[in-house]
C-alpha cells in the first residue's frame, strides 16, 4: 500500500527486543498461522520475515494475498525469491488458529475486515484505533520491512539471501529509493541487509517492467517514430495498458540527443499522451495542459506529464489526414504548445 503522507516521528523510542518477546508470547507450537497481505514488495518481504521469525515456533505459517499481482517487478520478485503465496479467496480461514496482518491495517481493505487479527505490524499512519492483542504501528518508518529487519536482528536471525533481497527491495520501493519519507532506521536496515542480499536478483527484479508480448510495441515505436529537432514523437494504435507508453517515453529519453519524448496511443476509448523531457528549462506539465487540456485531462510536473482525451472529444478537431493517424494530431498540438 502506498500512502504518501508525511510521517511524524513517534515520541517514544521502541525496543525491538521487548516487542519481539511480546510477539512471540502470542504463539504456541500447535498454532497454524495465517498472514494476510495486500501483496506489494513491502508486504511480501515483511510476511516472509514474519514467517522466518515463527519458524520452528509454530506448526505452520501461510501467507495469503487478496489482490491480483500484476506488476511485472512483483511477479518477478515472487518467482525469483520463491515467495510462497496463496490466494486469500482460496483458503479456509477457520483452519487457522492465529491471523496476522503486515504492512496494512484492518480498516485498509474490506478483505481484511472479515478477520479477527491477533497481531498487526505496519508503518502506515494511524487513522483508526487498531484493537488487536499485539499492535506495532510505526509511522516513522519508511517501510514495514525496516521494522521486520529489526525484529530479525533482535531475534539474532541472519536473513537468508532471498529474505535479505526481498527486504532490501521493499525498503527501496517504499522509500522511492530514499527520495521520499526515508528515515535513519530505514538507512540502517538497508546497510545491514546490503551485504546479505543478492544484487543480481535485485537488479533483475527492479528492471522487470514488461513482458515479452510488449516487445511488439517497441518494434512498432522504433519503426514509426519521428524525430523533429531533438523531439521524438511516436504514436501507437491500441495498447494493452498506458504503462507501455510510459516505458517507451522513458526509453526514448535514453537517446542523448533527445530533449523531449512524446509517446501516444489509444487505450480503451481514450487517446493517452505521455510526455517526458530532460528537465532543462522545460515544463512538461504546462505544455501538456496547453496542448491537450481543453480536450481532456492533462497535467504533470516539469519533466513528466500525461494527457488523456476521450476519442469522442476529438470529433471536429482532426484534419482529414489525421483520421488515419492520430499521431499527426498529437505532433501538431504539441508543436503549437511550444510556440509562444
Ligand atoms: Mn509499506
Amino acid at each position: 500500500m502506498s500512502r504518501r503522507k508525511r510521517r511524524k516521528r513517534s515520541a517514544r523510542p521502541r525496543s525491538s527486543s521487548e516487542n519481539l518477546q511480546k510477539l512471540f508470547a502470542l504463539f504456541e507450537p500447535k498454532d497454524k498461522v495465517l498472514i494476510t497481505i495486500d501483496a506489494d514488495p513491502d508486504a511480501m518481504a515483511s510476511a516472509m520475515a514474519l514467517k522466518r521469525l515463527l519458524w520452528h515456533k509454530v506448526h505452520s505459517v501461510t501467507i495469503a494475498h487478496f489482490n491480483e499481482i500484476v506488476r511485472f517487478d512483483n511477479v518477478t520478485m515472487v518467482r525469483l525469491l520463491k515467495i510462497p503465496l496463496v490466494k486469500l479467496q482460496q483458503i479456509d480461514s477457520k483452519k487457522f488458529s492465529k491471523t496476522l496482518l503486515v504492512d496494512g491495517q484492518p480498516h485498509h481493505h474490506e478483505a481484511f475486515s472479515q478477520f479477527h487479527y491477533d497481531a498487526v505490524i505496519d508503518h502506515h499512519p494511524i487513522t483508526m484505533t487498531v484493537d488487536t492483542p499485539f499492535v506495532d504501528i510505526q509511522p516513522s518508518y519508511g517501510a514495514t520491512a525496516t521494522m521486520m529487519t529489526e525484529y530479525l536482528r533482535a531475534a539474532k536471525i541472519r536473513p537468508s539471501k532471498s529474505l535479505a533481497t526481498a527486504l532490501l527491495y521493499a525498503i527501496r520501493v517504499d522509500t522511492h529509493n530514499f527520495e521520499l519519507h526515508a528515515f535513519e532506521d530505514d538507512v540502517k536496515a538497508f546497510h545491514y541487509l546490503f551485504p546479505l542480499a543478492n544484487m543480481n536478483l535485485l537488479r533483475k527484479i527492479e528492471i522487470s517492467d514488461m513482458g515479452i508480448k510488449d516487445l511488439k510495441y517497441f518494434q512498432l515505436a522504433l519503426e514509426s517514430n519521428r524525430v523533429i529537432k531533438g523531439k521524438i514523437f511516436s504514436h501507437l494504435d491500441q495498447v494493452r495498458s498506458p504503462d507501455i507508453l510510459v516505458l517507451l517515453a522513458d526509453f526514448f529519453m535514453r537517446c542523448h540527443e533527445v530533449g523531449w519524448a512524446v509517446v501516444s496511443g489509444s487505450y480503451q476509448k481514450n487517446l493517452v499522451i505521455i510526455i517526458r523531457n530532460d528537465g532543462f528549462r522545460k515544463n512538461a506539465g504546462s505544455k501538456a495542459i496547453k496542448a491537450f487540456g481543453r480536450l481532456g485531462s492533462a497535467g504533470g510536473h516539469r519533466a513528466m506529464a500525461r494527457a488523456e482525451i476521450p476519442l469522442a472529444n476529438l470529433d471536429g478537431h482532426l484534419r482529414k489526414t489525421d483520421l488515419s493517424d492520430l499521431g499527426r494530431f498529437v505532433i501538431r498540438q504539441f508543436k503549437k504548445s511550444l510556440e509562444g
